[in-house]
């Protein structure tokens, strides 16, 4: 209340002020003693002009130092890294472009200022610049978009699912879960229909493939291979965001959504390189969802590849976590005592290390 009273009687005094200021010049034009000449002032405010700018400058450098500390470490996807040089390429061409432009733009009303002894020249338009500054921009964002063109290709042509680890996540209000579709590499279906309190994925179990499925708490990705998150919602849009993998993605419900990455820096890795012992990766929201959107973080671990199939043979099927609910369901297999083969414990887990490990220096 204070603050607007103080911003009310500045505002105030400052009209006041312009008020004597322009009587006073309007009896000075009554009297006659206004010569026409320009004074002082105007070499005062062609002066205060560049100032500006440099001053401007300062703050620019100052403001873009006390941000630094909050931008993403380097990104830990291959994919991430190029669309990494593709901002901090655009980012120098803009910055470039804006020093030239405003270093001119208050150089210009200094160095032109008025004075006695000069006319303004008449200048009205040159076909040579306007052409320069035409066509350098144009082939200046040619390439850009040529080059962020190829890269989003390849972000969006996806590989063969069985060349990644498909990995299942659905946001919902407030919350994600993750599905892995357990040692048969292939997720069972899912129907609306089927979500309840206790099955919260709608994990269908009239599908022999869903009775191997787990249901972890974390989410793991194995460094160095392809990792391909199929991403549905239950309720509303949410957004898949993995900041440290430049990964962002929606979360639409009634329409799975997807994307693919290769991890390259392991959770480990990161903590050594940030020097931060509790370093963690997360999963985000960042679509506004709700009331609890804030609450929608999920902790990621990227693991070595064999730490990673180590982690997934200590994973329960949640069929068998929840057995009772899932003999109880109208057309459960395991209730017809049809074989479920998926449910035993399976051979062994060879169908891990078919994933072939990507020579992540060879890809960058
Ligand atoms: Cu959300």
């Amino acid at each position: 209340m204070t603050g607007y009273l103080i911003l009310a009687a500045s505002v105030l005094i400052l009209l006041v002020l312009l008020l004597v200021f322009v009587v006073y010049r309007l009896v000075g034009v009554m009297r006659g003693a206004n010569t026409g000449k320009i004074g002082l002032s105007n070499k005062i405010n062609a002066a205060i002009i560049p100032l500006f700018f440099v001053v401007g400058l300062v703050a620019f450098y100052l403001s873009y130092q006390q941000a630094k500390p909050y931008f993403l470490p380097e990104a830990s996807s291959v994919h991430g890294l190029k669309t990494d040089f593709m901002f901090w390429f655009t980012m120098a061409i803009l910055t470039f472009a804006f020093l030239v432009t405003n270093a001119l733009l208050f150089w210009f009303p200094f160095k032109y200022q008025y004075k006695e002894d000069r006319k303004a020249y008449y200048y009205p338009d040159n076909h040579k610049l306007e052409l320069i500054w035409t066509i350098i921009p144009a082939v200046v964002m040619t390439g850009l978009v040529y080059y962020g063109l190829k890269q989003w290709n390849i972000i969006t042509t996806f590989p063969a699912e069985n060349e990644c680890e498909v990995i299942e996540v659905m946001g919902k209000q407030f919350g994600w879960q993750v599905r892995y579709p357990g040692k048969d590499n292939q997720l069972g279906r899912y129907k609306f229909k089927a979500i309840d309190l206790t099955n919260e994925f709608g994990i269908d179990f009239t599908d022999s493939a869903s009775y191997d499925d787990f249901i972890p708490r974390e989410l793991h990705i194995p460094k160095g291979k392809k990792v391909l998150l199929r991403i549905r919602s239950r309720d509303v849009i949410h957004s898949v965001f993995l900041p440290h993998f430049r990964v962002k993605m929606d979360a639409v419900p009634g329409m799975p959504t997807k994307f693919w990455f290769i991890p390259t820096k392991s959770t480990q890795e990161m903590r050594d390189i940030t020097g931060n012992p509790s370093f963690n990766y997360e999963l985000a929201c960042t679509e506004v969802c709700g009331r609890g959107h804030y609450a929608m973080r999920y902790l990621v671990v990227v693991d070595e590849p064999e730490d990673f199939v180590a982690w997934k043979a200590s994973q329960n099927p949640w069929s068998l976590d929840n057995a009772d609910y899932v003999s109880a369901l109208p057309g459960s297999l395991v209730k017809k005592s049809i074989p479920v083969p998926s449910v035993l414990p399976v051979d062994s887990l060879a169908k891990d290390s078919e994933v072939e490990v990507i020579d992540i220096a060879s890809v960058n």
